[in-house]
């Protein structure tokens, strides 16, 4: 029977890089589509971006541009990177979209008439400089248990204590620095507490989608358990859908000033996404896949594939929201864990926090990652660990010197001997790839996620393709008399059986298996015929070498390109939290680029740069990056700027000279004082840091344009 599934993979969030710790969950999901597809299934794949909230607001305010300029150009960036994995969606779409408000409200308005959302007033902090109320990772302040500073509203990363952002001691803002007070507002709330909505998330939590298939994984529900509580407890606490303006978002049907939060409507993009994609064709059913009803007549799938930190959202806000407002809940949540990069999490001071596009612009074949990353998934919630060496010396062995080694032993014999023409391929020594494809193990494995399963079975086969080589000898057979017909029986079944296991690895390795199917001349492979041997007389074309091997230098080199040498070395970065991630872009920006865009002279006039002469320079105390420079630039009074120069000048040989400053950021209040500028300095892959110097006659002030 044909499936049709919508399939979608988590929205990544429209104020950072797409990096490898991304690229697990959109792999494993992109490997499972294309399986599908080659069984015959229908599947229409969908992503978009997650552009609302405040993390977006504020970095746009960051950058001088509006939110709408920075989504427009993160969209494009991120459409870039996935598709150079070979990650295929059919669309991807923007939360900030006509459809995704139309979404957002239909389902708002429809839990409303179902008396599932509340108005409440609550007091929360508020920044008066700002006059914004602030979400939890914008305020910090001292640890209310160990008294550590600097720990965000909601967790002390030193000891761990979870704490209401009115527990910190001294609290100040993120955004201006200021105290922040305590303010009153009215919120609303999706009645998740309701026992109509407790009783449907138990019964969906731990129960089988229409094909028999449990909607959770094991680990999942376990901890769904734990948050439902059992019959009679009532554990779930309703859930805060509204936020105040100032809000990047969708303002709420009658409730002006106030927004939907991010999470409402984030994956309600998922839809959104769907329906963008549906109304550029014209064979999309988009209700027999959205409303429950319909969907249930037609026997259609949604599947989402999405990191375990979301997994809160998607087990119990998601579906209970879609069931209550007559659409359809999911069918299955495949759920990974986080990437570590040689056994720990990603560092930025290690240079292996890596984004997708320094991977690229490296010059490494996407190929090698989505071979290492599927050999690395079991379909469980474990973390996946890319160990760098351990992924040169698989990639190597198992698609070089196993996989494309049976063609490049074997094909230069057809085209020099046989014009380019197959004899009948031996089926005895086919038998292997035969029984393999009738066992259904391989497609079994696929189809539960266990990709190492699947390239586990496929390189055993690939081991009897290499040994029957081995022992037929075909450069030995080609220089014997008589075993012209023998030479030729041998390379063609070994050209089959190379076929076949092209077939087998095609989900993971899309972009080699078409150049296979090129070489081999034949039509893409479907599932169905991966055990199908080529036919006698069947022409082929030249063979060209399919792909290189990795070198240890290539790593380093990439490792060496997403380096921060500013960041602090003993820290690994975080990854772990989607909370954790808003935050991360918020305190230290993007991770280090390969290119920027392109722009128009208008925005780099909008850079206000000046010549600047450093009156003087100190050591800051308690910091162990910073200098703190007074500038003149010609004003009245001179600027103050602290510069992350600590680690290349020693401050006394800086006081006197020139240099070139940015004299129009935005003022930013660190905790050693005001900085109202920036000093430009270069830096490269190696360390180093340089600061610029005008020729000589540039007198301060002047403007560099
Ligand atoms: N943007 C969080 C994350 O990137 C969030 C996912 C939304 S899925 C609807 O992990
Ligand atoms: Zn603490």
């Amino acid at each position: 029977m044909s499936r049709q599934i919508l399939v979608t993979n988590a929205l990544p969030y429209a104020n950072g890089d797409i990096h490898l710790g991304h690229l697990v969950g959109y792999i494993q999901a992109d490997i499972w589509v294309r399986f599908q597809r080659m069984c015959g299934h229908t599947v229409h794949y969908v992503c978009a971006d997650d552009t609302h909230g405040t993390p977006v607001m504020l970095r746009a305010e960051k950058e001088g541009v509006t939110p709408e300029a920075l989504i427009a150009r993160v969209h494009g960036e991120h459409l870039r990177d996935f598709t150079s994995f070979g990650v295929a969606f059919d669309n991807y779409h923007s939360t900030h979209s006509d459809e995704n408000r139309w979404y957002a409200e239909d389902i708002y308005r429809k839990l409303q008439a179902a008396r599932l959302i509340d108005t409440r007033s609550i007091e929360q902090y508020y920044d008066p400089v700002k006059s914004m109320f602030l979400p939890d990772r914008f305020i910090k302040g001292e640890c209310p248990k160990c008294g550590a500073a600097d720990q965000y509203g909601d967790n002390c990363e030193v000891c761990g204590a979870a704490y209401a952002p009115t527990d910190l001691k001294n609290p100040v803002s993120a955004v201006s620095g200021a105290t922040p007070v305590l303010k009153q507002s009215d919120h609303y709330f999706f009645r998740l507490s309701d026992p109509s909505a407790v009783a449907f998330l138990r019964q969906w939590t731990t129960g089988a989608n229409h094909r028999g298939v449990v909607r959770l994984p094991g680990e999942a529900a376990n901890k769904m358990k734990e948050w439902l509580g059992s019959e009679g407890d009532n554990t779930l606490s309703d859930w805060d859908i509204s936020r105040d303006a100032p809000y990047f978002g969708f303002e709420i049907p009658d409730a002006p000033g106030k927004y939907f939060y991010v999470w409402l409507d984030a994956p309600i993009g998922y839809f959104a996404s769907f329906r963008n994609l549906a109304a550029k064709r014209d064979d999309i059913d988009v209700a027999a896949y959205t409303e429950a009803t319909a969907a249930e007549a037609a026997g259609t799938e949604l599947v989402h594939f999405i990191g375990k930190d979301i997994l809160y959202f998607h087990a119990l806000f998601w579906p209970a929201m879609l069931h209550f407002s007559g659409y359809r809940p999911p069918s299955q949540l495949c759920v990974n864990g986080f990437l570590t990069v040689d056994g720990a999490k990603m560092s930025k001071s290690r240079g292996t926090f890596i984004t997708a596009h320094s991977y690229m612009a490296q010059g490494l074949n996407p190929e090698w990652l989505r071979y290492y990353f599927a050999a690395k998934s079991n379909g469980s919630m474990e973390d996946v660990d890319l160990s760098l060496d351990d992924m040169i010396a698989k990639v190597n062995s198992d698609l070089v010197g196993k996989f494309v080694n049976i063609a490049s032993r074997c094909a230069g014999f057809i085209a020099k001997r046989f014009d380019g023409r197959l004899a009948a391929c031996d089926s005895a020594v086919f038998a292997p790839c035969a029984n393999a494809a009738a066992s259904g193990d391989i497609a079994r494995a696929y189809e539960a996620r266990d990709f190492g399963k699947a390239l586990r079975e496929i390189m055993r086969l690939a081991d009897v393709a290499n040994q029957y080589v081995n022992d037929e000898k075909p450069w030995e057979l080609a220089k014997a008399e008589g075993q012209e017909a023998r030479l030729h029986t041998v390379c063609s079944t070994a050209l089959s059986l190379f076929k076949s296991l092209s077939g087998f690895l095609k989900p993971v390795l899309p972009a080699l298996a078409g150049e296979v199917e090129r070489f081999l001349a034949i039509a893409p492979i479907a599932w169905q015929d991966v055990a199908t041997p080529l036919p006698e007389g069947h022409a082929i074309n030249s063979y060209q070498h399919l792909m290189k091997r990795v070198e240890r230098k290539q790593i380093d080199a990439l490792l060496e390109a997403n380096r921060d040498s500013l960041a602090p070395a003993t820290e690994p970065a975080k990854q772990a939290t989607s909370q954790q991630r808003h935050a991360e872009h918020q305190a230290h920006g993007a991770a280090q680029e390969a290119a920027s865009p392109t722009i128009v002279i208008d925005d780099f006039t909008k850079v206000d740069l000046r010549i600047a002469r450093i009156v003087s320079a100190e050591h800051v105390e308690g910091a162990d990056k910073l200098i703190r420079l007074t500038l003149d630039i010609g004003e009245d009074k001179p600027r103050q700027v602290f510069a992350g120069i600590k680690s290349a000048y020693d401050p006394a040989t800086l006081t006197g000279r020139l240099t070139v400053m940015v004299a129009n950021l935005a003022p930013r209040k660190m905790k050693f004082g005001l900085s109202e500028g920036m000093v430009l300095a270069a830096s490269g892959d190696g360390p180093g840091l340089f600061i610029l110097s005008p020729d000589a006659g540039a007198q301060p002030g002047m403007r560099v344009k």
